[in-house]
């Protein structure tokens, strides 16, 4: 056999589908899941409907760190329903307060050589252990924990070659801005970026999930780095020595794709408002006043993240004009901090030390005041997203952010003097307080699973109709992202259980008045630019339109994670054959695709659209397994039909 690269060594031992070629759709037996509060209960509620008594994977998690506001009922009444859900059908969970899923799973849950999916973009966070960890749907976590294969398009592998070694002050958070700056936000679509060199070996676990976890801004399917010494220690730190194992790519082996970073070449960079890509030097946009600092989210908030940011602050005060606030990534990073008392500084500073959680970086608190400067050591700053609209959010590391936090203006962390070497704990506080274990499959009949009102009943499709018919009920540009189509937020986000009262929701910031139109219009399409729906895996943004009875989105080129969803839950993904055909599908124009139905069973490549008159050629880019899904009206009748003919 040829010598394989990471990626395709994972992919090759869990193929149960299908073949390695990319671009064609493989089936991949899953060995473990990640969910997430937000997305976790759709995924419940879904894997419910299938009727089986317990998952099938071997290890599952949900972990509740989005929804933890708590300002109703309605968190409060998730939490318990995924606490008692897991208990009773095999899943850990994590508590609120525990930590982010991705910090918590690097440290808890990653073993190396594992495939992973997760109900959250930023799974390909455990890359960093040498997983192949990809974000997806709910639904299609759902499917995975009934014991059926994960599918996916076969990606291209991009071999990154990191040489030298970062110099002070620079950091992980710089090689994956630089990645972004160079490739952009669709610069990853299809692809798996394996990162390899003589430059991973200064890099540790949590900074190679630093750059695996933005891996998701690129659009990539995932990113990984193999394991090895530097692995092994910050698994023995742990506690976890035995989980270890040693998994590097064959020697000799090959890319798809190669680039190369020369980390000492890096300098600290920052992404400007609107867009991750939006990347330039710090010393280019140095100056300008800085309102609000905040750093944490599933990006950089390590326990080395925070011991910098406190040393940093040591006999410092943050600037009078700068609000600063930390959530530590998990209870794990605050406790060991606290242990070692450089906590005292970052109180002592005047920062607001925060909950370990999502928090602002999903806009759960925290949004900026009217026209301010946001500096945040998150990963995504697509407008409206802080909770804020017109917001300015700037995305840069956690070097570059306590920086500002000090001075009061955008400042480069060169201008701070000798940069603090932290070294690694001996070893982390472990205590999984925060985790609950589920109860032995003998004794789960006695958890009774507890629904609050909050949670309503799974929308469900109807089968394809014969002829897809509707006005265009919006059009919108490139790039437009899950948070533009179904925005989260202090407000929206406690409906995610709820499907009809979130759905009133669907575009929000862009037209207000879309929900309304919709229902009148009794559902229709939805034009798009290229890149449509990047960002987020929350299926919402797929099931809410759905529910509002959208039956197509047609548009110049799709994200990965929002087209599977699009096809799960029936809403069919065209693509224009002739891009400049755009400009005819404005808002309110009748649309109509004659024979969808037979066309699809037909295999037909592309169908045509009647709108106004024109005739508009579409693609229909989809296998026939999916075919089959988008012909039942979406995988959960799919997977039920399936059920009941065996
Ligand atoms: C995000 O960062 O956008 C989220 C919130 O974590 C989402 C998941 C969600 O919307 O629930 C993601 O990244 O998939
Ligand atoms: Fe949470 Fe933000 Fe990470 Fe999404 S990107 S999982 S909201 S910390």
């Amino acid at each position: 056999m040829a010598p394989q690269n990471l990626a395709q060594k994972i992919i090759s031992s869990h193929l149960v589908d299908g073949k390695m070629e990319p671009g064609q759709e493989v089936g991949l037996r899953v060995d473990r899941v990640l969910m997430q509060d937000a997305t976790g209960t759709m995924a419940c509620l879904q894997f419910e409907a299938m009727g089986i008594p317990r998952v099938k994977v071997e290890h599952a998690a949900i972990y509740v760190d989005h929804n933890i506001l708590q300002t109703g009922f309605e968190n409060g009444d998730d939490h318990r329903f995924l606490q008692t859900f897991a208990q009773r059908y095999g899943i850990y969970y994590s508590k609120p307060g525990n930590g982010i899923c991705h910090q918590v799973n690097l440290e808890r849950f990653s073993i190396p050589g594992k495939l992973l999916i997760g109900s959250d973009s930023h799974t390909p966070t455990a890359g960093g252990a040498g997983m192949l960890a990809i974000g997806v749907g709910g639904l299609d976590v759902a499917v995975a924990m009934a014991g059926a294969p994960f599918y996916t398009k076969m990606p291209k592998v991009v071999g990154v070659k990191l040489t030298g070694k970062l110099r002070p002050w620079v950091t992980a958070k710089d090689v994956i801005l630089e990645m972004l700056r160079r490739l952009t936000v669709k610069g990853g679509v299809g692809k798996i970026f394996e990162y390899y060199g003589e430059g991973i070996k200064s890099l540790g676990v949590p900074q190679r999930g630093t750059i695996c976890n933005m891996g998701a801004e690129l659009g990539a399917t995932a990113s990984i780095f193999e394991s090895d010494e530097v692995t092994l220690d910050y698994f023995a730190r742990q506690g976890r020595a035995d989980d270890y194992h040693r998994f590097a790519a064959d020697q000799g082996c090959s890319y798809d794709e190669d680039m190369e970073i020369v980390l000492d070449d890096l300098e600290p960079m920052i992404a400007l408002p609107g867009s991750p890509d939006a990347v330039h030097k710090v010393r280019d946009v140095q100056g300008t006043e800085v309102q609000q600092v905040l750093i944490g989210s599933c990006t950089n908030s390590s326990y080395t993240e925070l011991m910098t940011v406190a040393h940093v602050l040591k006999g410092r005060k943050v600037h009078p004009n700068v609000t600063m606030a930390i959530n530590p990534g998990s209870k794990q990073v605050l406790e060991t901090v606290t242990r070692d008392g450089s906590i005292y500084n970052i109180i002592a500073s005047g920062a607001r030390l925060l909950e370990s959680g999502c928090q602002g970086c999903i806009g759960m608190g925290s949004a900026p005041g009217t026209d301010w400067v946001s500096v945040r050591s998150f990963n995504r700053n697509w407008p409206g997203r802080s909770g804020t609209k017109d917001d300015k959010v700037f995305l840069t590391s956690p070097e570059v952010c306590v920086a500002c936090a000090v001075t009061g203006k955008i400042t480069d962390p060169r201008d701070m003097g000798e940069y603090p070497d932290i070294p690694w704990p001996d070893k982390y506080v472990i205590d999984d307080t925060g985790i609950v274990a589920p109860v032995p499959a003998s004794e789960a009949a006695r958890i009774a699973v507890i629904r609050g009102p909050n949670i309503k009943p799974l929308p469900v499709r109807a089968p394809m109709e014969q002829t897809l018919q509707g006005e265009v009920l919006i059009r919108v540009g490139d790039n437009i992202s899950t948070d533009a189509i179904m925005p989260a937020g202090a407000k929206i986000l406690p409906l995610r259980s709820n499907v009809p009262a979130i759905s009133e929701y669907v575009f929000y910031w862009i037209d207000p008045d879309f929900a309304k139109r919709a229902k009148e219009k009794n559902g229709g399409f939805i034009v798009g630019g290229e890149n449509y729906g990047q960002g987020s895996s929350r299926e919402h943004a797929a099931l809410a339109p759905m529910y509002l009875g959208v039956k197509g989105v047609i548009a110049k080129s799709f994200a990965r994670i929002h087209r599977a969803n699009l096809i799960n839950f029936g809403i069919m993904p065209f693509e224009f054959a002739n891009s400049s055909d755009f400009e005819l599908l404005k808002q309110d124009t009748k649309v109509t695709i004659n024979n969808a139905l037979g066309a699809l069973k037909a295999g037909n490549k592309t169908m045509e659209a009647i709108a106004d008159g024109n005739r508009i050629t579409l693609k229909v880019d989809l296998t026939n397994r999916q075919r089959d899904v988008m012909v039942a009206g979406g995988l959960l009748n799919f997977i039920k039909s399936t059920q009941a003919s065996r």
